[in-house]
């Protein structure tokens, strides 16, 4: 087992971190009870590149203790929490992992991974099964399938099988019901506005908030800035999308009349150069800018490096000054890279519960799928859907109710009207 994370002696305050992510992640954990015994991943190798935090290393640990040998890399330069890192690779798992890497040494850290010679890939945003597509082709061959946890990701692995280039299965984990309708939008929701006050700690209340992009992790940051008091204009590409938002009460703009009102800025969109120099230009004194997009292009910071010769200074932890020519200054918040992961702690535990159990269900169902599966993207079961969601609810203490025969059978009639 080898491992690199930033600092070894921060393990005891990991497996804290750990231990309260576990006491909130009871679908994973009722897997992890399930499947310890029969161990049906026993004998996979699993290659992971998926943002390091403490409900991550809860997946990490499920994994292992169904079997899986794991290697581990975090997908974003600065969302590792290296406590957790720290104590992932004291209990022996391979990780390559550390808060504020480098571009290069990220790829380093991925590429240390597939030194395991994966027989599963585990991605969030494709970095990973992109980098054995493009440098390490000959693994592919051994990989009996991936799976997808984000809309970005699975948006492009998707065009690589339209494209036949795709060399292996993967599930679209993203595209469970019992993902994107609660992770994107509740997790995204609350964990954007926590990265924004842990990084700023200004009052929402009374300020325009813009949300560019109005997905379901626009959806969620434009409800709890709402909840929080802010006046909230959404800007959008798509006519249904800024149709819904109107319906939900929110003010549409194009960015550029958004751009001049707007106290709070944030990216939701997956597209590059959504805030650019002109945007730029015509912002209030004091705007804040930040991004939830898995990548770090929506906010093109080189154009705000032109107009601010580079007049730049950290002014608190994942806030820096932009200072423009005519005085006015605009704060970028953890450089434009996922503000809930990079600011904040990524989306809270109970919600990544569902998430990571379609992660794990998923693995497994490819370690049993014994070359039935194609070289396509698939999607979970949706009756999987139900199961994890009767169990969360169950976990919860709430009942729901059951159809009677009867009323299944008005169901499907058809035989008579009124
Ligand atoms: N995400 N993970 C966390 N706390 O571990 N928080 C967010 C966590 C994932 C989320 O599922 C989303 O699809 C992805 O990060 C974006 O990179």
């Amino acid at each position: 087992m080898q491992s690199k994370v930033a600092n070894p002696g921060l393990a005891a305050a990991g497996r804290l971190k750990i231990e309260w992510a576990e006491a909130r992640m009871p679908v994973l954990m009722a897997l992890r009870a399930r499947y310890g015994e029969s161990k049906p991943l026993r004998g996979m190798r699993i290659a992971g590149c998926l943002h390091v935090t403490k409900e991550t290393a809860v997946l990490v640990r499920t994994l292992r203790a169904a079997g899986a040998e794991v290697s581990w890399s975090g997908c974003n330069p600065l969302s590792t929490q290296d406590e957790v890192a720290a104590a992932l690779a004291a209990e022996g798992t391979s990780i390559y992992a550390w808060h504020g890497m480098s571009t290069e040494e990220f790829y380093w850290c991925i590429d240390k991974t597939l030194e395991l010679k994966p027989t599963l890939t585990l991605d969030d945003g494709a970095d990973l099964i992109f980098r054995v597509h493009n440098k390490f082709p000959e693994l592919a061959q051994g990989i009996v399938g991936g799976t997808e946890e984000t809309t970005t990701g699975v948006h492009r692995l998707r065009a690589m099988a339209t494209d036949g280039a795709l060399r292996y299965p993967v599930y679209a984990v993203n595209d469970a019901e019992t993902k994107w309708d609660f992770d994107n939008v509740y997790g995204t929701g609350q964990s954007s506005l926590d990265g924004i006050l842990r990084a700023t700690s200004v009052l929402v209340a009374g300020k325009n908030f813009v949300v560019a992009g109005f997905g379901h992790c626009g959806r969620g940051c434009a409800m709890r800035a709402r909840g929080l008091g802010a006046n909230v204009i959404v800007t959008e590409i798509k006519a249904t999308a800024a149709l819904k938002a109107v319906l939900e009460g929110y003010r549409v703009l194009p960015m550029d009349e958004a751009a001049k009102l707007g106290d709070i800025f944030i990216t939701a969109t997956g597209m590059k150069d959504v805030i650019v120099e002109r945007h730029f230009a015509s912002m209030r004194d004091g705007a804040i800018v930040c991004n939830t997009g898995h990548y770090d292009c929506e906010i093109n910071l080189k154009d705000l490096a032109r107009l601010s010769g580079e007049r730049t200074r950290e002014l608190r932890p994942n806030c820096d000054e932009h200072l423009l020519a005519d005085g006015r200054r605009i704060y970028v918040l953890a450089k434009g890279r996922l503000v809930n992961l990079a600011a904040a702690e990524g989306h809270p535990s109970e919600v990544m519960d569902m998430s990571f159990a379609n992660q794990f269900l998923a693995l497994k169902a490819l370690a049993e799928s014994k070359g039935a599966l194609q070289a396509k993207v698939y999607e979970l079961p949706a009756a999987q859907d139900q199961e994890l969601a009767a169990l969360k609810l169950k976990t919860m203490g709430l009942g729901i109710d059951v159809l009677t025969p009867e009323q299944v059978k008005y169901l499907d009639a058809y035989a008579e009207g009124t």
